[in-house]
């Protein structure tokens, strides 16, 4: 996929600021600080137009990136956070609910997950979930410059497992660090907004 044009088009946190210019929409979904923001300027060759953190909790909206004026990739607050106060916590919950729930132009979500480690009781809450509302997922197992190669075929196949994974959700080994995995997500991204 060739990136001609990108911009953060919209950043919302309520359904009357969503983008009213309707192309079909990619989230990304998973625990803070798994690299979600990272995912999309590697997905996008810019080095920082999402904005990243080594603190978790970086993304606080919904923001819409728009690319080749095709689709918006919509970054997503981190879950699983655990320095945010409650009320904090239930406020972005609600709004990504909402988000994930009603969205009609909404194709698919990218959920992450570090290919390091077994899945977190929020990812597979986060992934019955969505399966729940019928959303297709597209793993993206992401991280994976900090295993050695002869590593990843095994823990693959653990969160494959954890998850109790729908055989029709694509996995992409992922690394925001090398760009492993990129024209691979770009062919699952490009097949699900052609839907
Ligand atoms: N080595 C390595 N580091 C990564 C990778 N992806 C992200 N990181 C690092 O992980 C940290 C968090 O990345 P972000 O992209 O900000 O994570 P996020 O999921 O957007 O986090 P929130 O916005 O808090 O939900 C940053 O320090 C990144 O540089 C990767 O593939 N490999
Ligand atoms: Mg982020």
């Amino acid at each position: 996929m060739k990136v001609t044009q990108v911009e953060l088009a919209t950043v919302a946190v309520k359904p009357e600021q969503y983008p009213t210019t309707l192309l079909p929409e990619v989230a990304l979904a998973g625990r803070s600080n798994v690299g979600k923001s990272s995912f999309i300027n590697k997905m996008i060759n810019r080095k920082a137009l999402a904005r990243t953190s080594g603190r978790p909790g970086k993304t606080q909206t919904l923001n819409f990136y728009m690319v080749n004026e095709l689709l918006y990739f919509v970054d997503v607050p981190g879950y699983g956070f655990a320095k945010v106060s409650k009320k904090e916590r239930e406020a972005w919950g609600k709004m990504i609910e909402t988000y994930l729930q009603s969205r009609e132009p909404l194709k698919a979500v990218i959920q992450l997950i570090d290919l390091r480690h077994k899945p977190s009781e929020d990812d597979k809450l986060m992934y019955n979930w969505l399966k729940h509302f019928g959303i297709p997922v597209i793993i993206v197992a992401t991280k994976s410059d900090k295993i050695p190669k002869g590593k990843w075929q095994k823990h693959q196949k653990v969160i494959e497992k954890e998850l109790e994974k729908d055989p029709s959700d694509p996995v992409v080994l992922f690394s925001s660090e090398t760009g492993q995995g990129k024209e691979e997500a770009w062919k699952k991204v490009q097949y699900y907004v052609s839907q």
